[in-house]
């Protein structure tokens, strides 16, 4: 955020919490916006978020708000991001882990359970930006809303290699290893998806026609990582054209011959769909790119002769940018 200051709506979508919470943390705790400015509301500085963050954390391990507010308030606590012993606190329960619960935007006055299940009503993320975790708070609760408007300003604010990286790939591996744990929350991963696509297909491309191709590889469903390459491509103004999920070698070729990209990437998610030989028949097309690309974990290790492989978001964009202008 740098030194600039942010409005209560504005800190409530980062935070995945209701305005109206923040309100009340402010009146009865003392956690307000600190920055005057003159004639206009007060606005949260970055220290402010940072309280509040820690506040945010203490309430969803079950710490009783007051209590939290006094810690996060208290002189001697140190680094904002460092949280307290929790089993020094009185009278709350400790969840081992830093894992986002769901119900955050509690009432205020409410003391101590959470309703956590071990972790299972939870999105594993590990250490996370605050976007990330309120992104991850929005998913639990199904609230489409805030989850758009946290990935948009992030790439407003970031771009889109930074709001990818950390903050849809962080859940989106947070939110595949809760469901493979529980065999619940499809309907979490599907909204999750549905946002997260939705965001990046309306970063604004530009007008030149598409020299860039990309596809996932035959029977290959998953898409998100594509679509964001196509959207930092475009955020570096380079244009692309994105088949989709699901492209038969054939129909890529056919869309070769008609279209003449200078790039293709290929995407596979799954070992199933990472057959090489489809990388090898875009090579012997008779106009193929001048750059092949594959990226996705499901490839061999191994990939046929002239394949770049990709490994990040922001090293494809460079590639693909290089090959395409
Ligand atoms: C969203 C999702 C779906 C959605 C996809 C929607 C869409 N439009 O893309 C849907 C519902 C369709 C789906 C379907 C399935 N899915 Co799925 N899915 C996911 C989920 C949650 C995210 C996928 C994703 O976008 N990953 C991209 C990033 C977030 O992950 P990553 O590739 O590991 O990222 C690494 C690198 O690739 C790199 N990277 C990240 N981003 C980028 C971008 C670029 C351009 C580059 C170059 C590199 C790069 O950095 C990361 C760190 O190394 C993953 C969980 C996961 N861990 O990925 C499961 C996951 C991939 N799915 C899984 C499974 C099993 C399935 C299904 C078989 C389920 C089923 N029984 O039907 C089907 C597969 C159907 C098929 N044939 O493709 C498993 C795969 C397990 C495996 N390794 O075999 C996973 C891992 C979930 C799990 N933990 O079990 N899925």
């Amino acid at each position: 955020m740098g030194d600039e200051s942010l409005s209560a709506g504005a800190v409530a979508r980062r935070l995945g919490v209701a305005v109206t919470t923040l309100r009340t943390w402010h009146q009865r705790y003392g956690l307000g916006p600190s920055r005057h400015v003159p004639g206009q509301h007060r606005r949260y500085t970055t220290q402010d978020l940072d309280r509040l963050e820690v506040m945010l954390r203490l309430t969803s391990q079950g710490v009783a708000p007051a209590e939290a507010a006094a810690w996060v308030l208290s002189p001697h606590r140190g680094s904002p991001s460092v949280l307290p012993d929790l089993s020094v606190l009185p009278d709350i329960s400790v969840s081992p882990d830093l894992s986002v619960s769901p119900g955050l935007s509690v009432s205020p006055g409410l003391s101590v359970s959470q309703g956590r299940d071990g972790g299972g009503q939870a999105i594993p993320l590990g250490p996370a930006t605050p976007a990330a975790r309120g992104f991850a708070r929005a998913a639990m609760r199904l609230d489409a809303p805030t989850m758009r408007a946290i990935l948009e300003d992030e790439v407003a604010e970031r771009g889109v290699i930074v709001a990818w990286d950390d903050v849809a790939v962080p859940v989106l591996i947070g939110i595949g290893e809760r469901h493979q744990a529980t065999q619940r929350f499809v309907e979490v991963e599907h909204l999750i998806s549905r946002c997260v696509s939705e965001v990046l297909g309306a970063v604004p491309r530009p007008a030149s026609s598409p020299r860039v191709l990309l596809a996932a590889a035959d029977e290959e469903q998953h898409t998100l990582p594509l679509e964001a390459l196509a959207a930092a491509l475009a955020q570096a103004g380079v244009a692309s054209r994105l088949l989709g999920a699901r492209v038969p070698a054939r129909a890529l070729a056919d869309a070769m011959t008609r279209t003449g990209p200078t790039a293709v990437v290929l995407w596979s998610q799954l070992a199933e769909t990472g057959d090489a030989g489809q990388l090898a028949r875009v090579r012997e097309h008779p106009h193929p790119p001048l750059l092949l690309a594959a990226g996705g974990p499901g490839w061999p290790a191994v990939l046929p002769a002239g394949v770049a492989q990709l490994t990040t978001l922001g090293a494809a964009v460079s590639l693909v940018q290089a090959a395409a202008t």
